[in-house]
Formats: structure tokens, C-alpha cells, sequence
């Protein structure tokens, strides 16, 4: 029997890599796109190209998490037997900037997909995308399942609020939903405004002189960089135990923002502190300073290791960005683009 997945969150970094491991699992998978004026597919469309998955099926369908209806009609519609929920307003920054828009999605869209499974068939299992956010200001490290949240933006307080919905479905209803909380995790598929990746697009691009330079915030924040495809591989895992459960997935190691800029310069023989300048409207109303995952529980009960390492994470998001500034450079060359020098204000 083919089994059937729902994702929200499908055009998102996560989403991309997920739809493309539970097709090459032989499932159907279904995702929940927004409309919007230009196509967001960019991450998905060549899941509709690759030979390889050629009999495989992703179907795409509109919908919103802050329209409840919309999700329960996809639902009855869809059947399916795993449900993934990662779409989400998902920039930290950005919740400070629209608190009630950041809950309404993040916090509340979480409850109307559990309501909407409730009603349809409590049956279908349910993965929510939990964040290391959630443990903001840290009353321990490294931070396990165990340890006490503390959330210290918008968008953290609407995942907390997220994390214990789940929980509580699964406590009243009997229901297989769980979380993985999941540390941050990059790819060359990265939003261009988060810092990693905004850092390995400025560098490669100030390399081939489309840009002079970079400007960020808080450069002593520290975080435990993993790779996206290794923790979306946990997001299957977790929904494949005999018990729905809640799990840390980190790599346990941890870098300063500074270590990653320096890093990611390094590989192209470039000196960051000539290019790097501070701007305080990247600084955060609240800042979470440090986040380290203990991921022991995820080892022993799932199987689940990262394989991709920090220094393999940055070369992989430095090779693929110079791709890209390369084919920006030869389109400038021949006079097809202009030049944007700096990226103050991304
Ligand atoms: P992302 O790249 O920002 O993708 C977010 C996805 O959510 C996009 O597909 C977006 O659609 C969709 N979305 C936004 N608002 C929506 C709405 N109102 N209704 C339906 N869909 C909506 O995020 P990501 O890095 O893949 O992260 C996936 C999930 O994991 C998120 O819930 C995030 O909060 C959580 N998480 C991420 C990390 C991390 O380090 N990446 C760590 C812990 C938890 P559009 O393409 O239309 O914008
Ligand atoms: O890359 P960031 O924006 O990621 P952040 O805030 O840790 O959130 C990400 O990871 C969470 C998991 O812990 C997810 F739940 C969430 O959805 C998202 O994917 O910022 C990382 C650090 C912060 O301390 C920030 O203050 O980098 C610092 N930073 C310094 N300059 C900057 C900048 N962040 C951004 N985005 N842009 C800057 O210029």
C-alpha cells in the first residue's frame, strides 16, 4: 500500500529536502503552498524533473495555516497517513516585527492541523517542527528533552505553545503527534536572510566583486550548525517508532557567528574583517546567546547521527553560493544585471 504524507512547509529549506526522502521512499506526498503572485516552487520543481523519481507522486495544494476550514477540507481530502507540519513564519527577527501574525501561524496553525486531524482521523500521525528556540535563555547546556524552556521571542513563545498543543493531543486524544526539536540546520537551500547562508552568499559574491560588504548583527551568538538533510532523515525516523515521543536532533557541537563568517571567508582566500561591518538593525529586542543540542536520546532510540560536520556544512554552502555568483557575474558581464553593491538592509 503506498502511504500517503501531507507537508506544510513544502517550498520551505526542510520541506525541499523532505518531500524529495519520502518520495525516494515511495511515498505520495502531498504539500500546502500559499499563492502568491511569483512562483515559490523554486526549491520543488525538480521533483517534477528527476528521472530517478520519475513514478513517483507530489501533488501540490493551496491552502494557509491561519485557514482552519481550508486545513480540515485538505485533510478529508488527502487521507493521509503521516502528516509533517513545518510551515511557519519562521525568522525570529521577523516575529519581533509581526508578533501577531508570527502566533497566529506558528502558534495557532499548529492547533487548527491537530483539530483538523481530531476531526478527520486521529489515526494519522503528526510530526511538528519544534525549534531549539524554545530553549531561548539557557538554564543548562547542553539542552536535552529535559531541560526547561525559556523563550525569548515571538516566535519562540508560539512554538512552546506548539511543543505542549502536541503533547496534549497525544496526552488527551491518544493521538500519535510528537516533535523533534530540531537545532538550526543549513543548506545551500537556506533562506538568503538567516545568517548562514547570508553570509556564504555575501562572501562568494563580495569574492567575485558583486558586493563590498557585509553587514550583521550579534557576532558572538553561538549556535549547533547541522545540515538540513541529515534532520529532516529524524523527522521520518520519529514518526516510524512503536511510541510517538519527543527528541532532540543537534550535532552537539557548537560555533559563534564570528567562527562562521571567518570560516566561510577563509575558504576563499579572503580576509572577513575587511568586508564585515556591524549594523545594530540586526540586533534582536532579545537574543538567545547560545544553543548546544544533546541529541542522545535521538542515537539510541532512533538510530539517528548527523553526518555532515560544521566544516563540511560551510564548504558545502561556500561551493554551492559561488555557483551561483558565478552565473550572477557572467549575466552582469554581458550587461544583462545590475550590480546591487551591499546588502545592508537583508
Ligand atoms: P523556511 O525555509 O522558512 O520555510 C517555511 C515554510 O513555511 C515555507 O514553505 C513557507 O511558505 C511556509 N509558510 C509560511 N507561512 C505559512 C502559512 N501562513 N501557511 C502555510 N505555510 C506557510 O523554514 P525551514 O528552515 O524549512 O523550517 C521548517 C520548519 O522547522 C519551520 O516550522 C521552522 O520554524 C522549524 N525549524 C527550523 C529550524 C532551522 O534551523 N531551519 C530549526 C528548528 C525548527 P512560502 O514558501 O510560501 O513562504
Ligand atoms: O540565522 P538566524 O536568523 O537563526 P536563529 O535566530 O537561530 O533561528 C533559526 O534557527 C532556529 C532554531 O534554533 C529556528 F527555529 C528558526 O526558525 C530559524 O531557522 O540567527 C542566528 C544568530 C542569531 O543569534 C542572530 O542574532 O545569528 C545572529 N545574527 C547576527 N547577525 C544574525 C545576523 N542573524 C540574521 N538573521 N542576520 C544577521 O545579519
Amino acid at each position: 500500500m503506498t502511504r500517503r504524507a501531507l507537508v506544510t512547509g513544502i517550498t520551505g529549506q526542510d520541506g525541499s529536502y523532505l518531500a524529495e526522502q519520502l518520495i525516494e521512499k515511495g511515498y505520495e506526498v502531498h504539500g500546502l503552498i500559499r499563492r502568491s503572485s511569483t512562483f515559490a516552487t523554486e526549491r520543488i520543481d525538480h521533483l517534477y524533473l528527476d528521472s530517478h523519481v520519475e513514478s513517483a507522486k507530489l501533488f501540490l495544494h493551496y491552502g494557509d495555516l491561519a485557514d482552519g476550514n481550508g486545513l480540515s477540507r485538505l485533510m478529508q481530502d488527502v487521507d493521509p497517513h503521516e502528516v509533517y507540519n513545518l510551515g511557519a513564519q519562521s525568522h525570529v527577527a521577523v516575529s519581533f516585527q509581526n508578533p501577531i501574525y508570527t502566533a497566529d501561524v506558528v502558534a495557532l496553525g499548529t492547533l487548527r492541523m491537530l483539530e483538523a486531524i481530531r476531526m478527520t482521523n486521529p489515526k494519522i500521525r503528526f510530526y511538528q517542527a519544534s525549534s531549539s528556540e524554545m530553549y531561548g535563555k539557557v538554564v543548562e547546556t547542553p539542552q536535552s528533552e529535559t531541560t526547561p524552556f525559556h523563550p525569548r521571542s515571538p516566535y519562540a513563545v508560539g512554538k512552546v505553545y506548539s511543543f505542549w498543543q502536541a503533547v496534549n493531543y497525544r496526552e488527551a486524544y491518544d493521538m500519535y503527534a510528537c516533535s523533534g526539536i530540531l537545532f538550526n540546520h543549513e543548506s545551500p537551500r537556506r533562506g538568503e536572510t538567516f545568517v548562514t547562508r547570508k553570509i556564504t552568499r555575501a562572501a562568494t559574491r563580495i569574492k567575485l566583486g558583486l558586493q563590498r560588504k557585509l553587514y550583521l548583527g550579534n557576532l558572538d551568538a553561538e549556535r549547533d550548525w547541522g545540515f538540513a538533510g541529515d534532520y529532516t532523515e529524524a523527522m521520518w525516523l520519529i514518526l516510524q517508532q512503536d511510541e510517538p515521543d519527543d527528541y532532540v536532533i543537534a550535532t552537539g557541537e557548537r560555533h559563534s557567528v564570528r567562527e562562521f563568517a571567518h570560516k566561510t571567508f577563509e575558504l576563499l582566500d579572503l580576509d572577513w574583517e575587511k568586508h564585515v561591518e556591524f549594523d545594530p538593525r540586526y540586533m534582536r529586542p532579545a537574543e538567545v546567546e547560545l544553543l548546544e543540542g544533546d541529541a542522545s536520546k535521538a542515537r539510541k532510540e532512533l538510530g539517528w547521527t548527523p553526518k555532515v560536520r560544521f566544516d563540511e556544512l560551510v564548504e558545502m554552502m561556500v561551493e554551492s553560493d559561488l555557483e551561483l555568483a558565478k552565473q550572477e557575474r557572467t549575466l552582469v558581464d554581458a550587461g544583462l544585471k545590475s550590480i546591487e553593491w551591499n546588502g545592508a538592509g537583508r
